[in-house]
């Protein structure tokens, strides 16, 4: 048999009705052994996993409650109380707020080598770093695979990063990412899975490649995959989960599309230069830089390693800028107690904060005006701190530790020893499924803050309208529908659309929409490179679509939000020859005949015909003209 690399492996394994693994750029539709969601795309999520009229989900589920924690008013409290209790009806587990964080939860209790999943969230591909292969996807494709235990994708091209060699002092798993950036960029990973071998991964601890994964979101991958080996297997039973445990890798000779080399030996502290993941310099060439605020924690810094390194560094010492920590699990914070590092952080002057996402989406720790923070998360998007002209820069929690203790960016050297203690568990924070008798007799708690589902007519032939915005490249979901203070408006649409859709590109957007779609006209937006890149939130389709949006034009779209866009009945559109770009303006009146969506497609604008590339796959196709995925969904399962 011809040797296979590790994803295929997978793939191959899970595979829905069997046979050899499509070329890749071919959609294959793979079982999924668990699905989830958090609470900031879960209620939508539930909503319409309640309309698909499922009883009892298939696969492993859990609903995690990690973004919108701050409680202040009756929404995010609502929320949750409706995926308690959703989650009771429908066989799901719940992870009440302050578990820790859906990812870092995740590996801790739930995933195994050689398992498949899907979250609401871009940052699910952390549960490579267990040897599993895991897709962020957008609310509803959770739904569904929730409902059916399946999930469609293209085939990714398999890409091989090769690590020899070992990290030296103050060079950290981040760094390792960083350099991956600093190599790929952050749209070259598009279709793309990177699967780490060679001698230097067994020098990598299981939350060590989970920092590595976690953060190959942001180079656009489908996913990232570590081999499960004797350090997985370390982690599994320092968690009394040596059961779960399964040796698996890349065969010998197994081929690959591309290979990536890193030598770790040669890696120095490197730092993600705001506005973006991609713009990576070493840490020494920004030393002595100001900075105001350090923040350290989020899915992909948050391990007890992790904690426990900074917290050692500080020990003893004061850090004289605002420091702000978050562990990622509720067993994190528990042991970072019992090894004693919880009373010498607070000694060292840092605010240990909730188990949770919190800064990292802008639910509170935002930095001052014009500020300098320096974080350990993965994103740093313009505005996303929720203060509009403060920066931030993505540094590991070394350099964090050192230049909180400096107040100006600074190269950590030495090593870091700390005090190991032992794992904690905390599974009995988990509200577990009840048996399926009981669970059909509860009711759902839905308070004022949810609102139902808005229905969306089909797809007309023509779409006629204005050009609503015209934007440039990389715009990200949080340029879209931003999070932050707008978090607790997930649950609705309407509220969140019209306070927050573009404010961010133009506060206009909302009114101008509104009153556009009403008149009749079909939104159009325009846009360039990597458009829709960082979160799987479908709010960024769901609300522009509630606002009379129906196609959107640009250079290339980023995975997840392509597919998002898609499941809200909105036409994702490429166009043939970029210098067309230059042909459209903001305002203008355009339209597209959309009658054969196999056919060729082109804008009219100004006289002139614009010829168009479909983003969408022939599948989507029906989708599409049905005004969206659940509108499909009602129509085939009905006929
Ligand atoms: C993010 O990091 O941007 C988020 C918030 O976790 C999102 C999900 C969301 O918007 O709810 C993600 O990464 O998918
Ligand atoms: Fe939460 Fe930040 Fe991770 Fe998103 S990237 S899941 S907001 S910690």
């Amino acid at each position: 048999m011809k040797p296979m690399n590790l994803t295929e492996k997978i793939f191959s394994e899970h595979l829905v009705g069997g046979g050899d693994l499509p070329p890749a750029g071919e959609v294959v539709t793979l079982k999924i052994d668990e699905a989830f969601t958090q609470d900031a795309t879960g209620t939508m999520c539930m909503l319409q996993l309640e309309a698909m009229g499922v009883k009892r989900v298939k696969p492993l589920s859990v609903n995690f409650v990690d973004h919108s924690m701050m409680q202040s008013g009756f929404r995010n409290p609502d929320d949750h109380e409706y995926l308690r209790t959703v989650s009771q009806k429908l066989g799901i587990i719940f992870s009440p707020p302050g578990t820790g964080i859906c990812h870092f939860l995740n590996i801790e209790n739930f995933v195994k080598p050689g398992m498949t999943g899907i979250g609401a969230d871009s940052h699910t591909v952390n549960a490579g770093g267990m040897g599993a292969i895991y897709f962020g996807a957008g609310g509803y494709d959770v739904a569904l695979a929730m409902a059916t235990g399946e999930y469609k994708l293209p085939m990714p091209q398999v890409v091989k990063v090769y690590l020899t060699g070992s990290l030296k002092p103050g060079v950290m798993a981040m760094d390792v990412i960083l350099k991956m950036l600093s190599i790929v960029g952050v749209k070259g990973g598009k279709g793309k899975i990177f699967e780490y071998a060679g001698p230097g991964v067994a020098s990598l601890s299981l939350t060590e490649r989970a920092t590595v994964t976690n953060m190959g979101a942001e180079m656009g991958a489908s996913t990232s995959i570590f081999p499960s080996d004797e350090r997985t297997r370390e982690y599994l039973e320092s968690r009394n989960r040596g059961g779960d445990y399964k040796e698996m890798g890349a065969d010998d000779g197994a081929e690959y599309t591309e290979s990536v080399d890193i030598n770790l030996d040669e890696l120095e502290p490197l730092i993600a230069i705001y506005p973006s993941p991609g713009n990576v310099e070493k840490v020494s060439q920004r030393a002595g830089d100001k900075i105001h605020q350090v923040c350290v924690g989020s899915c992909t810094n948050s391990s007890y390693e992790n904690i426990a390194a900074f917290a050692e560094m500080l020990k003893g010492k004061r850090v004289v800028v605002d420091t702000l920590l978050y562990p990622g699990s509720r067993a994190v914070a528990t042991q970072l107690a019992n090894s004693g590092y919880v009373a010498s952080l607070f000694q060292s002057g840092v605010r240990v904060m909730e188990n949770g996402c919190g800064a990292c989406i802008g639910q509170g720790g935002s930095p001052i005006s014009k500020g300098l923070s320096l974080r350990t998360f993965n994103r740093n998007f313009p505005k996303r701190s929720g203060t509009n002209d403060a920066e931030v820069h993505l540094v590991s929690p070394q350099v964090a530790a050192a230049s909180a203790l400096t107040g100006v960016i600074t190269v950590p050297t030495e090593s870091v020893d700390f005090t190991d203690s032992p794992q904690v568990d905390d599974s009995a924070s988990f509200v577990m499924p009840i048996p399926q008798a009981e669970a059909e007799k509860v009711e759902t708690i839905q308070g004022p803050n949810i609102m139902q589902l808005p229905a969306f007519d089909s797809l007309p032939d023509t779409l006629k309208g204005e050009v609503l915005l015209k934007m440039g490249d990389n715009i990200s979901t949080d340029d879209i529908q931003p999070a932050g203070i707008y978090l607790p408006l997930r649950s609705n649409v309407k509220e969140y659309a019209m306070q927050a859709t573009f404010n961010q590109v133009d506060t206009s957007f909302g009114e101008r929409a509104v009153a556009h779609r009403d008149a009749g006209g079909h939104g159009i937006l325009v846009g360039r490179e990597n458009y829709g890149q960082g979160s799987s939130r479908e709010h960024a389709a769901l609300c522009p679509r509630w606002l009379g949006v129906r196609a959107v034009v640009v250079a290339q779209f980023a995975r997840i939000h392509v597919a998002n866009l898609v499941n809200f009945g909105i036409v994702p559109l490429t166009f043939k020859n970029m210098e067309d770009f230059d042909k459209v303006t903001q305002g203008d009146n355009v339209s597209i005949d959309v009658s054969n969506l196999e056919g060729d497609l082109s804008l009219e604008v100004n006289g002139e015909s614009i010829p168009l590339v479909p983003a969408f796959e022939a599948k989507d196709v029906p989708v599409l003209k049905a005004g969206g995925a659940l509108p499909y969904f009602k129509l085939t399962t009905a006929a």
